[in-house]
């Protein structure tokens, strides 16, 4: 049984998590507008992946006998300006996401819910996967600069990217 502290939190997750759906489908429509069809790829199943880890969570809480809590969500940005503030945004998020969670590891340990804290393992490997793809994809923009034919090229990269992690097992 989850205690009351232990489910208000990830209650609160379940609402990042959506919320991170929001952000990336927002960033796909965007990519996909400017033509570029790879980043909007990689978009769409980020934004996939993340209404996963939301139903995970939702799954979990009410199997630990809890109430899981659909709520509003914030809008998302919808205009990025660039890929690289994009991709920058992305990042900054992630970390974000990654901080919640250490946060809700944490509650677990606090409240002796070994359960709950072995659960939460897979997200904490999880964020650790994200912010070095993330990391990866920003230093590869910041190496093509504002050259036109290295964009193409980017986005044929990040295409391979999605390509790669959906024959991944697991990923
Ligand atoms: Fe849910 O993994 Fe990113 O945010």
């Amino acid at each position: 049984m989850l205690s009351d502290n232990m489910q208000a939190a990830l209650n609160k997750q379940i609402r990042h998590e959506a919320e991170s759906s929001q952000i990336y489908l927002a960033m796909a429509c965007w990519a996909e507008v400017q033509g570029l069809e790879g980043v909007s790829q990689f978009m769409y199943d980020a934004s996939d992946e993340e209404r996963q880890h939301m139903l995970k969570l939702v799954k979990y809480v009410n199997e630990r006998g809890g109430h899981a809590i659909i709520s509003e969500l914030n809008a998302p940005e919808i205009e990025f300006g660039s890929f690289k503030k994009m991709f920058e945004i992305l990042l900054k998020h992630e970390i974000f996401v990654s901080q919640s969670i250490n946060e809700l590891v944490h509650i677990s340990l606090e409240e002796r819910d070994y359960a709950t804290h072995n659960f939460l393992q897979w997200y904490v490997a999880e964020q650790i996967e994200e912010e070095a793809q993330a990391r990866t994809i920003l230093d590869k923009i910041n190496l093509i600069g504002d050259d036109k034919g290295g964009l193409y090229l980017f986005d044929n990269d990040v295409k391979q990217l999605v390509v790669t992690s959906s024959v991944m097992p697991g990923a």
